[in-house]
């Protein structure tokens, strides 16, 4: 696909840096190029994929911008498959947009968010799933989620999907020999073994569904929230959890207010920590305010810690805590260990009846269980497998996949019932090929342009 105009960007992140790359792409980049790049020794000849030194020059004054490297790739060798050139500068915000401003006065336009990695997309460098991968390397928090990011952008999903559609196509082509022989004979039925096959292929994508519990953890983090009623050490467990004091922590009841948010890597999970406000009778209305936050928060929580405070007695208010909690994935910690215990096993029992495993001491003034607390926040939000058992398979990580993949079954369990209550093959055909035009969407073969555009505008700008 030609493109018709050419975009330019600044490709790294903003501020001051060693150096700052300007991205230009598109059919103009090479005349950009011989407009605004005075080499330093010679005549300028760029051959593609070489790196020359020189000076950017305001074309309009003669004045020098800045002095520079520069790179030219010739389409189809380039990222996005159309001429490129790179332009490191040095890394000043301002010199920047100087020679930005020049790069667009002499032809190209800005570009926007993900523009460059669309365009690789456009000019099939890279099917959609790819393209999506590129961004995900870019915000992978854990060697996990880069590993699974890095594969993807690979092909490992689209290789998974073509193979997939090959199967799809297969049956397909048995099918429709059953159609052209069902204008001769009225009832004619496809072979047996197409019912066996569509079979196997739905318990291939269910397996592959089941992946995504896990892969959207290590690709978007699992929100953990602490709770409990004030003083109980919710904000000194954050502060030991991430390794230094990032919250507050005093003996008066009442200290935090806001919401403290900060990541830490749990083998290979990467988890957002949030510290809260306690929960209690509010004694005025900020306060009842801060805790009505704290419930939602808690209603969108992956996980929830509800914190006891074993050197006091249980009161009505961790009763409520608890009951609060009771449909969410939480773990019962009793914090301050290392003083003398006043919570018993009875009243532990009272509280929390169908509690099968114990709630685990910890001090989180000291460090004691600390371990073992990572262990069970791991525990809860992974299945157990090991990690290499993961790293063989290919692992959904994405809702948008996700979703394709279970439209594709649902297609599939239809042509399933169309092929046992005996309808005409074209039914069962039918059913195939939309089970293949949701598969399309993964690699963006049959993906609507609006989706596109919402895809790629997740990105960052010169990406
Ligand atoms: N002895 C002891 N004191 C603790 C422990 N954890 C927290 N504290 C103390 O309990 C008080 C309240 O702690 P804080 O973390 O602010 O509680 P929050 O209100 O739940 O955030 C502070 O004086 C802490 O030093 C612990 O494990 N052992
Ligand atoms: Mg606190």
């Amino acid at each position: 696909m030609i493109m018709e105009d050419t975009i330019a960007a600044i490709a790294t992140p903003l501020g001051a840096g060693g150096v700052g790359i300007i991205r230009v792409s598109g059919p103009k980049a090479g005349d950009i190029a011989r407009r605004l790049f005075k080499p330093s020794r010679g005549e300028l000849c760029f051959k593609s994929h070489h790196l020359y030194h020189g000076h950017i020059l305001a074309p309009a004054t003669g004045a020098v911008l800045d002095e520079v490297l520069v790179a030219f790739m010739k389409k189809p060798h380039s990222y996005t498959g159309d001429d490129t050139l790179e332009i490191n500068c040095h890394g000043g915000l301002l010199i920047l947009e100087n020679v930005l401003g020049e790069v667009v006065k002499a032809g190209a336009r800005i570009a926007m968010p993900g523009e460059f990695t669309k365009r690789a997309f456009l000019n099939n460098r890279m099917d959609l799933s790819q393209a999506e991968a590129v961004a995900d390397i870019i915000t992978a928090k854990t060697e996990e989620g880069l590993f699974m990011a890095l594969s993807q952008m690979k092909g490992a999903l689209r290789d998974q999907m073509e193979s997939f559609q090959g199967i799809l196509i297969d049956i397909l082509a048995l099918l429709e020999v059953s159609i052209d022989f069902s204008e001769e004979e009225t009832d004619a039925q496809p072979p047996a073994h197409v019912l066996a096959e569509i079979e196997k292929i739905i318990a291939r994508l269910t397996s592959l569904l089941a992946t995504y519990d896990q892969g959207r953890l290590y690709r978007q983090g699992v929100h953990c929230v602490i709770t409990g009623k004030p003083n109980v050490g919710k904000s000194s467990l954050l502060n030991r959890l991430l390794g230094e004091k990032r919250a507050i922590v005093t003996p008066i009841p009442g200290t935090t207010r806001d919401f403290i948010e900060e990541a830490v890597n749990i083998n290979g999970v990467p988890i957002k920590l949030i510290d809260t406000a306690g929960i209690r009778e509010p004694e005025n209305v900020i306060e009842e305010t801060g805790i009505g936050m704290v419930w939602d928060k808690l209603a969108t929580a992956d996980v929830v810690i509800i914190i006891l405070d074993g050197s006091r007695p249980l009161t009505p208010e961790d009763d409520r805590i608890l009951a609060g909690n009771k449909n969410r994935k939480s773990l019962v910690v009793i914090n301050k260990a290392d003083l003398p215990q006043k919570i018993g096993t009875d009243d532990l029992k009272s509280l929390l009846p169908d509690i099968n495993i114990p709630p685990l001491n910890i001090s989180a003034k000291y460090g004691d269980g600390i371990p073992e607390l990572k262990d069970r926040i791991y525990g809860l939000v992974m299945n157990h497998q090991d990690a290499d058992e993961r790293r063989t398979g290919v692992m959904l990580a994405n809702i948008r996949h996700k979703t394709a993949i279970e439209q594709a079954c649902g297609h599939l369990e239809r042509a399933k019932e169309n092929i046992l209550g005996k309808k005409s093959p074209e039914f069962a055909a039918f059913d195939v090929r939309e089970a293949l035009t949701s598969l399309g969407a993964i690699v963006g073969k049959t993906t609507p342009e609006d989706v596109l555009d919402r895809i790629f505008s997740t990105f960052c700008i010169g990406k």
